[in-house]
């Protein structure tokens, strides 16, 4: 039998590495019952290009390209991807502020780069 200090030890190691579990499962984009919102770029635009979201609801919103590497980047949403012409990438989002929210385009992708743009409306 184990000393009960040592077991002790034992109980705790377990609910740290259950608590660790818990925290990378909950980092993980569900692949549940979560909206998913899809956007396609292209040269030099968003498709769609404006995005309504609603106040603490998560969004997942999943990217293509059609041709080049773009990027993808709501600074004031704190979350940034690019955008791959082979492949989908998903950001998962949970706006926290009602407003309107720029993002933009931050891969530099060809001569009218600069004006690549999108809006997210977060509703109540
Ligand atoms: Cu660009």
């Amino acid at each position: 039998m184990l000393p009960t200090k040592r077991k002790v030890q034992l109980i705790a190691a377990a609910a740290l590495a259950a608590m660790m579990i818990g925290a990378y499962v909950a980092a993980q984009p569900a692949a549940t019952d979560e909206p998913v919102i899809k956007i396609t770029a292209r040269k030099f635009e968003y498709i769609p290009h404006e995005v309504t979201l609603r106040k603490d609801v998560a969004v997942i919103l999943e990217f293509r390209s059609e041709d080049v590497i773009m990027g993808f980047n709501a600074p004031d949403l704190g979350v940034r991807t690019d955008i791959l012409p082979d492949k989908t990438t998903r950001l998962r989002v949970v706006p926290t502020k009602v407003g309107k929210v720029e993002f933009l385009c931050d891969v530099f992708c060809g001569l009218l780069h600069e004006e690549m743009a999108g809006l997210i409306t977060v509703v109540d």
